[in-house]
């Protein structure tokens, strides 16, 4: 996915939480528990195979509760809530399968997309419908939505009403379809996989077991017989056949019981009147969910389709507690403090307890203490342990009730190898043109041999570039720009190669090896022979080697085109969603366009996969990118002089064609986005390495003004310039950190985590590393005003001190951590070590969420290239902190 949405965001404020706190003591009040043997009712629900179901409803399953508006807008009832487009299709990356009819089923979000959809298993890139209108009705206990296809002008309204112990869906259309849609729209409802792997449903009472690997029967159509996707992309490959492939159903019928046998997993389904297809979305896209789906039946209007979907609530339901904490552990002098995530429902116990474990396998009670009270957040109830007087070298866990978390260390060397995984594994995995081997296993050969294109005119590129009327370069559109074929690295689960974020991530080593002299040599990489080899010393520091790698790109694309890019990356969308050997995504040969497509002779090729390069040219990518090779000039000098000096003129001549250029402020999306000032850190970066006191002049000017307007953003400029300034920047400073601090510990209150959480379509961790690190800035300079804790209380949120579970969001650091992410590997429900994701998001109104059982959603678990080469500094940072 594209950088762009990494970082904007907003802040849970705290009218928000005031409300949902509100919300949920009157819930306690209004819900009042009907306890009851649903076998009456599952009886009537099932009447062709009573027997058999009935004997399943003794003992396994029990409808208990009923289901009432909240004021929050969702049907709830303890172990079961129904969203009803709470959550929207937001338009950044189409179906996110966050929005639509949703279940939070026993703490879970099992079902998304609930719909009137136009394919029997909607792909990301599948048109989804626009919520025109949506009326909760908490009186009559209705939520109703009008959605809208304007491609097609059609519209329809679905009506959601609590009934029994479950809820009613009723589609009205005021006109019949559309003739183009008859036989495609029809209402889907999409069930998590992962919820419902190894388990098994009944279709009208006929058993079978969920597949865990797609195996279901497909069959293959004309391409005017498919409702095409947005803006005339396909996911789909068809080797110039013409054709597309449609998964058939794994079961149909009138009723469908999913996961009978699991109280927790339990849901029926019964169409009135259409038949109900069970499907597996993972035949064509590997994202997929199972989908139930009716058809809505052709030439009729009013009300065309009933469902009735009970979602078995466990009676007296409560989610198990949380216990958040550091997976990689303490150090002694550390402040120790677990945040205890509590159901609402819950009753608090007083006291928790650390246990040591002894050698002879013995856990020993070292610790007790009471349970402090935060309040509410989202959902649910928070309670704080503290247990700092702990201090003694030793493997712990902590005990509340009935919970015990998994071992953690207490010691003052923990921290020393949290960012080796990242920097020995994750970084040389997204290495773009070069082979990457790790021991017996090859990561991906030599991808992108074929680079690049100018982009063609006039695009809006599915993942977030666009082209606009002219190129801006030499080059026309289409045709090859040269010397491209050098360094970068993969942007995140995808293989395009992001300029800013490469800028961002240099500037990041840079500051690493400036900081901490950081020479770790764990990884072998040879630029004439495009070899990686991980867990092999080749006497170089491997994070020169990166950033060596970062600024080939960076040079290459100012050489070749004069300014930085938006980007390079694949044309089709067939193309983009690849997965697995980055080398196998293009035919590796320049496009001929005198050769037929899928022809080569051997040097070209006629199939136009060629990356494009997006020429977009803004002052945000320009002084970015300035201010990386202004950078990297410093960290190469000793290293790679030839490219060192070469970094440092184009910087420069760069810099003085900008300043023509972008006379008045950058009043780019970029700039709005990110809120800081680049041509800020530009100057600082060419000051740093030049001493020239023009660079140094214009920024000691614009910081403050910079500050006064921004000081959350300019904060961090302001602190990396501090060990070069005089004593009168340091003293005039101070006050800025002083308000800095009060800024921030407002945010922090927001939450009992006390760090920035923000979410917006992506999880707020990267504003959380960054954020720790500007503490460590603040710290470093001014220890009085900011001290260690700001910098631990970061860690130790993105190291399991978190909501939803305890686990590291960082793979392979910590006791627990991240075992599936959205990485190139994802298929195969696996991470690549070292791996930061963005972790919480938070979907609306009140549930933060990061499946650790589904690596797809991107925005709670793809790693991406900024952000892992921030954690770096970090992990590095905050072994320099006192012990
Ligand atoms: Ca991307
Ligand atoms: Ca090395
Ligand atoms: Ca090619």
């Amino acid at each position: 996915m594209t950088n762009a949405y990494r970082t904007s965001g907003f802040v849970v404020s705290r009218d928000n939480n005031n409300k949902a706190e509100k919300m949920s003591h009157m819930l306690i009040e209004d819900t009042r528990p009907v306890l009851k043997a649903g076998m009456g009712m599952a009886a009537s629900i099932l009447k062709p195979h009573f027997l058999f179901i009935a004997v399943l409803f003794c003992f396994r399953a029990s409808f208990s509760q009923t289901l009432q508006v909240n004021d929050l807008g969702y049907f709830e009832t303890p172990g079961v809530n129904v969203l009803v487009f709470s959550n929207q299709y937001n338009g950044f990356f189409f179906d996110e399968k966050t929005a639509g009819i949703e279940l939070i089923h026993h703490g879970v979000r099992t079902a998304t997309g609930g719909a009137v959809r136009l394919q029997n298993t909607p792909e990301q890139w599948d048109l989804v419908p626009a919520v025109v209108d949506r009326k909760v009705d908490k009186k009559n206990n209705v939520i109703e939505v009008t959605l809208r296809y304007k491609e097609f002008d059609f519209d329809s309204r679905i009506r959601v009403a609590a009934k029994d112990k479950g809820v009613e869906i009723d589609v009205f259309l005021d006109k019949p379809l559309p003739e183009k849609l008859e036989g495609h729209a029809g209402f889907n409802l999409e069930f998590l996989p992962a919820a419902y792997f190894e388990k098994s449903y009944l279709a009208d009472g006929k058993p079978a077991n969920f597949p865990l690997y797609p195996s279901g029967d497909t069959v293959v159509k004309p391409s005017a017989q498919k409702i095409a996707q947005f803006a005339g992309h396909s996911t789909f490959d068809d080797r110039g056949k013409g054709e597309f492939i449609l998964p058939l159903p794994l079961a149909t019928g009138k009723t469908i019981a999913l996961a009978p046998e699991d109280p927790e997993r339990f849901v029926l389904i019964r169409s009135a009147d259409e038949i109900l297809s069970l499907y597996d979305g993972r035949n064509l896209a590997q994202n997929g969910w199972y989908i139930v789906r009716s058809l809505i039946p052709a030439k009729k209007s009013g009300l065309v389709l009933t469902w009735y979907l009970q979602a078995n609530a466990v009676p007296n339901w409560k989610r198990a507690p949380v216990i958040g904490f550091s997976q990689v552990g303490y150090r002694p002098n550390q402040h120790k403090v677990a945040v205890i995530e509590l159901d609402k429902n819950d009753t608090p116990l007083a006291k928790a307890t650390v246990y040591q474990v002894t050698p002879d396998g013995k856990p020993v009670a070292m610790f007790t203490a009471n349970v402090q009270p935060w309040g509410r957040f989202l959902r649910y109830q928070y309670f704080k342990f503290d247990f700092t007087p702990v201090q003694d070298s030793g493997l712990y866990f902590i005990q509340y009730g009935q919970q015990k978390t998994n071992s953690f260390p207490i010691g003052t060397e923990v921290y020393r190898n949290i960012w080796h995984p990242t920097l020995d594994v994750w970084f040389p995995v997204q290495m773009d043109h070069m082979k990457v081997n790790e021991a017996y296993r090859t990561w991906h050969g030599v991808p992108y041999l074929d680079d690049a294109l100018q982009a063609p005119l006039n695009q809006q590129h599915f993942d977030g570039y666009t082209m606009g009327a002219t190129t801006g370069t030499k080059y026309k559109p289409l045709e090859r720009i040269p010397g491209l074929t050098v360094g970068g690295w993969f942007d995140a689960g995808d293989f395009d190669i992001q300029t800013d974020s490469h800028c961002a991530a240099i500037l990041s080593f840079v500051d690493a090896w400036e900081n901490f002299a950081l020479d770790r040599d764990e990884t072998y990489i040879d630029q004439d022979t495009r070899y990686v080899d991980i867990h092999r010393p080749d006497g170089k520091p491997d994070i020169l080697q990166q950033i060596e790698h970062g600024t080939l790109n960076l040079a290459a694309q100012v050489k070749n085109i004069g300014f930085p890019v938006r980007g390079i990356v694949v044309p089709k969308l067939h193309l983009y969603h690849h997965l697995g050997d980055a080398s196998t995504i293009t035919d590796n040969l320049p496009y001929n366009p005198a050769l037929k497509p899928y022809e080569s002779d051997g040097q070209s090729s006629g199939t136009m996969d060629d990356r494009w390069v997006f020429t977009e040219r803004t002052a945000w990518t320009d002084y970015h990118t300035v201010a990386a090779l202004a950078a990297a000039h410093r960290a190469l000098l000793n290293f790679n002089r030839p490219l060192a000096e070469e970094c440092l003129t184009l910087a420069r001549t760069l810099w003085e064609e900008d300043n023509q250029l972008f006379k008045g402020p950058d009043t780019s999306r970029w700039a709005a986005w990110f809120g800081g000032n680049v041509k800020l850190m530009a100057s600082l970066q060419l000051f740093l390495s030049t001493k020239d006191e023009t660079y140094g002049r214009l920024f000691k000017e614009s910081i403050w003004p910079e500050l006064d307007r921004a000081l959350p953003y300019s904060i961090s400029t302001a602190l990396r310039a501090w060990p070069y300034m005089d004593d009168a920047y340091r003293v005039r400073l101070k006050d800025y950190v002083v308000k800095y601090k009060e800024y921030m510990d407002g945010l922090a209150k927001e939450n009992p985590y006390g760090v920035p959480m923000i979410s917006r379509g992506w999880g707020g961790n990267s504003m959380i590393v960054r954020w720790a690190i500007d503490n460590y800035y603040a710290h470093k300079a001014y220890p009085e005003i900011i001290d260690s804790e700001y910098i631990y209380k970061g860690l130790n949120y993105i190291m399991g001190c978190h909501p939803y579970s305890n686990m590291s969001f960082v793979s392979s650091v910590g006791t627990v951590s991240k075992k599936i992410t959205y990485g190139n590997n994802r298929a195969d429900f696996r991470f690549i070590a070292g791996g930061i994701v963005p972790g919480l998001l938070l979907l609306q109104p009140d549930f933060p969420e990061n499946k650790d059982d589904w690596p797809f959603l991107w925005g709670e678990n793809e790693c991406v290239l900024d952000n892992c080469a921030e954690y770096i500094f970090l992990g590095r940072a905050v072994n320099e902190l006192k012990n």
